[in-house]
């Protein structure tokens, strides 16, 4: 087994399934692939069991009995990853929004010295392909908002192409973790970030799906959007 895990949360990916699998699975670094699928309706882990056996051992497959929000799935998926005793633990999207080649860049910033890597869209301009222009403009000022709100020193802020080693999710108490959407990635580089641990931005470029459907929705933004004045104040009064 190799020691980089990634972790690819899944909710009705039967589009992108196999194509990304086979693309995180053949990057020079071997990397292990984790697919946390939370029982999606159109069989998207069916593809998944189909793959398994192609893969020795380098495949592996949690299923959730609900759609619990991706900041859960990678939850179950970290804690997995410590018990299989993974050093280098990697999140990426299902939909080829990450692009897998740039998983070494990542792994890289690890081994150098990093604790956490995090696949920066903004550290270098605006690299963000085919996305409307209204969901650039909400991505880029939420960054610029945690950080006015926290002081959080990173320019992506709800980046979800990162890297940990593994020593950060053995610190943080993962069933603290309390975001469901976009406010997880805040969270969890705002609680690495006060326990000291190192974070570089790497740049990447995001693509927007082309192919299944987007998750996102407006709640998810409204838990963001308070979620990051919650955690500025709780850390304040030593609640974190
Ligand atoms: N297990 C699990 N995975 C989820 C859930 N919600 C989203 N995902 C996955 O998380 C990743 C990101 O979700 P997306 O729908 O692409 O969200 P997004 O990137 O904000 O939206 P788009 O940019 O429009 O694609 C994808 O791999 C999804 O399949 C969930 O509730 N459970
Ligand atoms: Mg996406």
């Amino acid at each position: 087994m190799s020691d980089k895990l990634v972790i690819i949360p899944t909710y009705n990916e039967k589009e992108n399934i196999e194509a990304i699998i086979r693309a995180a699975l053949s990057v020079d670094e071997a990397f292990d692939v984790l697919i946390v699928d939370d029982s999606s309706p159109d069989g998207t882990s069916d593809i998944v069991k189909r793959l398994i056996p192609e893969f020795n051992g380098r495949l592996h497959l949690e299923i959730r009995t609900t759609k619990d929000g991706l900041g859960r799935a990678y939850v179950h998926g970290f804690k997995w990853a410590l018990a299989n005793n993974f050093e280098y633990i990697f999140e990426m999207d299902a939909d080829f929004s990450h692009n897998p080649k740039d998983l070494p860049r990542l792994y890289q910033a690890l081994v150098e010295g990093a604790d956490l890597a995090i696949g920066s869209r903004y550290s270098n301009g605006v690299n963000v392909v085919n996305w409307p222009m209204n969901r650039v403009l909400m991505s880029y000022f939420a960054s610029k908002y945690v950080r006015v709100i926290t002081n959080l020193p990173v320019h992506d802020a709800t980046a979800g192409f990162v890297g940990y080693r593994a020593k950060v999710l053995q610190t943080l108490d993962l069933d603290k973790i309390q975001f469901k959407g976009y406010g997880f990635q805040i969270e969890m580089k705002y609680k690495t970030w006060i326990k000291k641990f190192k974070l570089k931005e790497v740049p990447i470029i995001f693509t927007d799906r082309t192919l299944g459907e987007s998750k996102i929705s407006s709640d998810i933004i409204g838990e963001a959007v308070f979620g990051v004045i919650s955690l500025r104040l709780r850390n304040m009064f030593g609640k974190l």
